[in-house]
């Protein structure tokens, strides 16, 4: 090589690494853009999101960043062993591998993601270094890794000695058949029935307002139990399973990703608020669209969750069993039973 282009190299490299041009883009200082004196709110995905709430609420109800509140608040699952859907703990893919992915937006349309990341408790925190010290928005595998590890996170087996159990259990019976929809066959077999429904759930995705009137969100996940390596669902893909539009509200999805991912589903949720749909009547419609596409999409599951502009939030699933958890300064552990088609 030239040294011309060594130099060139180089320069791009530590321009990378160091995130000064990163930096020197992304405006990251909060601005009140959505109007002060607004009743902060945060609401999540799932029966565990209540307990995530609770955590977020705390940053909200000392005048806190929305941002800084879904960060936090989805920590508390991606941490939690007795949750085998996000972080440590989380069910592996068909190799063992625990893979994780997770994105993360703020009020001015930054956003941050890692997919497939291994051996890191809190992707969510590598997804906010992503978009705060980097140019990129998402890192994925073994690339994910190092720059978290580069940023200090610490590197930990994420796979249990009960989640292995259960891995071990799959297998008995699992075969290893990469094909479209095997996953979907396999969850049907195993103990969770219905794939992406209640019992075998994976995703925190959560969104908050904050007394300045600003939207931020979070989503964290194992992904889909015994998928192939390597796989990355909704959950990282700004637009699929999260979007935050300031003007307008905010979107975010659990379920199977792939059907998700086809309807760019949370910008879409999104896009038809701003077309004056309440937040529960766009997720319905986002529900339909995917049903309508996909009739056979009625047997797996797909929830929405939405918060617009002023703060109200509303949910709508494919079938029953869906949850979501709102919190604010009147009561902070609602949860709701989300509607659905089915
Ligand atoms: C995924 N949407 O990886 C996630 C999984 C999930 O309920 O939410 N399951 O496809």
């Amino acid at each position: 090589m030239d040294r011309r282009r060594f130099l060139q190299g180089a320069t791009l490299a530590s321009g990378v690494a160091l995130g000064a041009d990163a930096l020197a883009r992304v405006d990251l200082k909060p601005k009140a853009t959505g109007g002060a004196g607004m009743k902060p709110r945060v609401c999540s995905t799932w029966d565990f999101g209540v307990a995530a709430n609770q955590a977020a609420w705390k940053v909200l109800a000392d005048g806190g960043r929305a941002l800084d509140a879904v960060e936090q608040g989805v920590r508390v699952p991606e941490a939690d062993l007795r949750n085998h859907s996000v972080g440590r703990a989380g069910y592996p893919d068909r190799d063992g591998k625990v893979t994780l992915d997770a994105s993360i937006m703020d009020e001015q349309g930054n956003c941050g993601a890692v997919a497939a990341i291994e051996h890191i408790a809190h992707p969510i925190s590598v997804a906010r270094r992503v978009m705060e010290r980097t140019p990129h928005v998402l890192l994925v595998g073994d690339g994910a890794l190092q720059f978290a590890v580069e940023q200090g996170f610490p590197r930990e087996e994420l796979l249990t000695p009960e989640s292995e159990q259960a891995w071990h259990e799959w297998l008995k019976t699992a075969k290893y058949k990469p094909v479209a929809n095997s996953e979907v066959k396999t969850y049907n077999a195993g103990p969770g029935g219905t794939p992406g429904d209640a019992s075998n759930h994976d995703t925190i995705g959560m969104l908050a307002i904050d007394a300045h009137g600003n939207l931020s969100g979070a989503c964290t996940t194992s992904g889909m139990a015994w998928k192939l390596h390597g796989r990355v669902g909704d959950s990282p893909i700004i637009g699929a399973g999260l979007y935050v539009d300031n003007e307008v509200g905010a979107a975010t999805s659990t379920g199977v990703g792939e059907e998700v991912i086809r309807n760019v589903g949370s910008f879409l949720v999104v896009e038809l608020m701003r077309q004056g749909r309440s937040p529960e009547d766009a997720c319905r419609e986002a529900v339909e669209r995917i049903l309508r596409r996909k009739p056979g999409a009625r047997d797996i599951q797909v929830g929405f969750l939405a918060m617009d502009k002023k703060g109200n939030v509303g949910a709508w699933a494919i079938q029953k069993g869906f949850s979501y958890a709102v919190c604010d300064a009147a009561k902070q552990d609602t949860l709701i039973p989300g509607k659905s088609t089915y």
